[in-house]
């Protein structure tokens, strides 16, 4: 296949600056009649070819400046439009007609529909299934849409920009004509066609303009949308108050349709959302859903600026905006919710999915420098990891030059599509400092691994800090280069408190922060009385892999003392791992556990502290996840032992744990009307978790099945299902469980992935018999992306033991189901096949069961360029 390289950019030799679109919407026939303005770069010569993308489009007919064009003059192919009779004055107008059928396009890229109702999916290189088009993000283009449709089919029509008019049209057709004064890519160009509900609310901007804002959604899931509303108004005047980035349009829209592929598309004024992140009441939505509502919400109103308003010169720009916004979207949450809760959700986050990435076959740098299918490069080091660089320029610089910095950027590039370099050098220019070592955070790939090793010498009070560094080779460069690094740290002296230190030499250290910046570094920390304990990497500054020579009593230390809320975490959990690994060695060894009191004891303790806030006691009594264990070990990884292990500590803690576990569990019950806010919801998890340790030291399921009996709202009611599924898979209490479950929410698809994912996860070889018969569920279809995800996906990327079975059955049950999705969705079937990832880290007998399903996929003939491209990566 085709490769797309980034030393291969050039301009257009044309730019379409107007594009007015007509759509008359029919299930089966749309016509699009595209009017393009086209003007002619300087330096082009008169007769070069205007050559437009397409995918699979029908064209009816063509005209350039008002007049029908002959056949000679052009070459149509589904894929590529190219005019070879192109005027000789510098503008023209090119008018296209091409017929497309929403109905039957099932890859919910271009224009499809969604129960029913019309709605687009451009980003990446969707427009181009809608009409011939400079279908890439350079090309900027004010937009007029015009919609007509049958009034009682589609009632709503909506698109980019401002409404400028609608009205009746004879026969039961209605229009609705739409502005968008502001210059843009194709990929955000969006329309919606339907018979929907709506909300409404309005939003004064800093400047006081007003703004009409609107959430569609299904008939009478109305009230479902408020949550979303306010999330939407509070991220209005987040990005205000913190960036002075006021919205820009009169109307702000947002649609939600079931099937859709990824979470939410923030197209010009009018995005588009897996209904997922926009539906949510107590009843249905759990706290997870809320906060995922909340932070999608941002996230795509946060594009305006930073993806909108300045876009990327080309797709190997993408984390340009995606890095940023997400770092954009991060720090709304984090002011909304509990700052040291939400930097530990993100690094667990970063960790079970970016690390693996990096780590693996498909690890790419943030700023790719090719691709053969740019979908497959939406990925968690694009968007995760790309905005942990983005936190970096923040630790480095300090938050007034970054702010400053943020200013420069879109003062500088707005109404452009600009490069990483861009960016960067407007950190460059308000600091002074040189950001072109920091730049291979950029173009290198592969996780970072930090060596700490430390020394004190009481009699002369030297502190001595020896520090190393080696990026593993990844596909993309076998050599690497030191990266500059930037670890935030503390000294703790012998009662806990930080210690005051004399002269440092050896490293720029300032603020707080030791830049690293050469393979190893010797750092001297003067006047330091009494042996301190080194608190580093504090609030995970670097997305690095750190191996320091703490002792399991410095990690103990740090887990009680450290003022860092996400070192004292992170102490804790790099014992549990350790304790983990040790436990999974001696499972294979046939040897009984001997865990550490001591740890034991901590997270106890931990548990009944009142000084911290219960969801921050919650993580910290979570258990790393099974692929969190297998991702340390990182080859010949047995699962079924590391399971074994897992399961083992959590009895060992339930078990000596369970009188005061049982009564913070009674304590933290909920009592008044349910709210989401972040301090009800950390009370929740804190209980949920305890509940998993209370049922494992009873073996017994009464209080979970108690609780999903009385819950009075769905974060409470899934928790204890789980708890039920994964402990008591076989018990009469967990099939009563689901199937009350089942028979309460069976026509509600979204409630219903809940229940998919709590089976696809049930640890254990017999859950693959499961899955496979739920994939005949009345509520599961291979045609809705959300119910793959929920039982597939889960299944293969959240199953360890189910999915790597040792006989490769789960393996090929995957392989079956990519196959068959390939036919209608690509995109989805490609991301279901990155479960295969961490396939060389498995014992031997799974890695050749893997590979048997992975040459089998590839062996397709007609597989599409999105799968091919993963499982070949994959297979390399
Ligand atoms: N920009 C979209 C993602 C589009 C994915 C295309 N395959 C959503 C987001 O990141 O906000
Ligand atoms: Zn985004």
């Amino acid at each position: 296949g085709q490769v797309f390289r980034l030393e291969d950019y050039r301009p257009s030799d044309y730019r379409i600056t107007h594009t007015d679109l007509l759509f008359r919407l029919d299930p089966h026939a749309t016509l699009v009649t595209a009017k393009l303005t086209v003007e002619r770069r300087d330096g082009v010569a008169a007769n070069a070819p205007l050559v437009l993308d397409g995918d699979g489009l029908v064209l009816e007919s063509l005209g350039l400046n008002g007049a029908p064009l002959a056949g000679e003059g052009y070459t149509a192919t589904p894929d590529r439009l190219e005019i070879r009779a192109v005027p000789a004055e510098k503008f023209f107008e090119l008018e296209i007609v091409t017929k497309v059928s929403p109905v039957t396009n099932k890859a919910l890229m271009g224009l499809y529909q969604s129960k029913g109702n019309y709605c687009t999916q451009c980003e990446a290189e969707g427009f181009r299934r809608i009409t011939y088009y400079l279908d890439r993000p350079d090309n900027l283009s004010t937009f007029q849409v015009r919609i007509e449709a049958r009034k009682a089919e589609a009632p709503v029509l909506l698109s980019n920009g401002n409404p400028v008019e609608h009205g009746d049209l004879a026969d039961g057709w209605h229009y609705a004509v739409w502005h968008d004064p502001f210059p843009k890519p194709s990929y955000l160009f969006a329309l919606v066609g339907g018979d929907l509900g709506s909300i409404h609310d309005t939003f004064t901007t800093a400047s006081g303009r007003k703004v009409a804002l609107g959430i569609y959604v299904e008939h009478g899931k109305e009230p479902l949308a408020t949550y979303a509303m306010d999330a939407l108004k509070r991220s209005m005047r987040w990005d205000e108050e913190r960036f002075s980035r006021e919205y820009d349009l009169d109307v702000f829209n947002i649609v939600a349709v079931s099937d859709f592929n990824m979470g939410a598309m923030e197209n010009k004024g009018l995005n588009i959302f897996n209904d997922k992140y926009v539906l949510a009441d107590p009843e249905t939505a759990t706290d997870v859903d809320y906060a995922g509502i909340e932070a999608v919400i941002a996230h795509e109103y946060f594009h305006n600026w930073t993806g909108n308003r300045i876009t990327c010169r080309d797709w190997f720009q993408l984390c340009l905006k995606e890095g940023l916004t997400v770092y954009r979207d991060h720090e709304f949450s984090a002011d909304q919710r509990s700052r040291p809760v939400k930097r530990i959700a993100e690094v667990r986050n970063l960790r079970s999915l970016q690390f693996p990435e990096d780590q693996g076959p498909l690890a790419h740098p943030v700023r790719p420098r090719r691709y053969k299918e740019i979908n497959n490069f939406y990925t968690s080091t694009v968007y995760e990891k790309g905005s942990e660089v983005v936190r970096m320029i923040h630790t480095i610089l300090g938050p007034e030059k970054f702010r400053a910095g943020m200013d420069l950027y879109f003062e500088r590039h707005d109404g452009q599509a600009v490069t990483i370099e861009d960016f960067l050098a407007c950190f460059a220019e308000v600091s002074g400092r040189d950001l072109t070592q920091f730049a291979l955070w950029y173009h290198q790939a592969g996780t970072p691994r930090v060596t700490v090793t430390t020394s004190h010498d009481p009699a002369t009070g030297d502190f001595e800090v020896n520090i190393s560094q080696t990026v593993p080779p990844t596909p993309s460069e076998a050599v690497k280069k030191p990266m500059h690094i930037p670890l935030a740290f503390g000294l703790l002296g012998p009662n806990g408190d930080e210690m005051e230190m004399g002269s440092v030499e050896g490293a720029e250290v300032n603020d707080g922060v030791i830049h690293l910046t050469a393979a190893s570094q010797t750092i001297r920390f003067r006047g330091v009385g009494s042996r301190p304990v080194l608190s580093l990497n504090r609030g995970f500054s670097a997305p690095i892999v750190l191996n320091q020579d703490l002792t399991k009593e410095d990690r103990l230390f740090l887990a009680r003392h450290d003022s860092d809320l996400f070192n004292r975490w992170e102490a804790l959990n790099s014992l549990f791992v350790e304790a983990l690994i040790a436990a999974a060695a001696r499972e294979k060894e046939g040897k009984p556990h001997d865990f550490d009191a001591a740890l034991v004891e901590a997270a106890i303790e931990i548990a009944g502290n009142d000084g911290l806030e219960p969801a921050y006691r919650a993580l910290a009594l979570s258990l790393p996840s099974e692929a969190d264990v297998a991702r340390e070990i990182g080859n010949d990884v047995d699962p079924d032992a590391v399971r074994a292990a897992r399961d083992a500590l959590r009895r060992e803690i339930g078990g000596k744990g369970r009188d005061a576990f049982r009564r913070i569990y009674d304590q933290h019950a909920d009592s008044g009307p349910f709210s989401p806010d972040a301090a009800s919801a950390g009370k929740r998890s804190l209980r949920n978790v305890l509940l998993d340790y209370l049922a494992a030291a009873e073996a017994a399921p009464e209080l979970a099945a108690l609780q999903f009996e009385t819950a009075n709202n769905m974060t409470d009611r899934a928790a204890a299902l789980t708890v039920l599924a994964h402990q008591f898979p076989e018990h009469e209490a967990t099939r009563k469980a689901l199937a009350a479950f089942d028979a309460r929410y069976r026509d509600n698809g979204l409630v219903m992935d809940k229940w998919f994912v709590v089976q696809a996860t049930i640890p254990g070889a017999a859950t693959l018999e499961r899955v496979k018969s739920l994939t005949a569920h009345p509520a599961f279809s291979l045609m809705n992306p959300n119910r793959v995800r929920s039982l597939v996906g889960a299944f293969s990327s959240g199953n360890q033991t189910g999915f790597h079975r040792a006989d490769g059955a789960g393996y090929q049950f995957l392989a079956d189901i990519i196959l068959s999705l390939d036919r209608h969705n690509p995109q989805v079937a490609a991301r279901l096949a990155t479960a295969f990832r961490s396939w060389r880290s498995m014992e031997e007998v799974r890695q050749l069961e893997a590979r048997k399903a992975l040459e089998r996929i590839n062996a397709e003939a007609s597989l599409s360029r999105d799968v091919k491209d993963i499982v070949e990566r994959t297979l390399a």
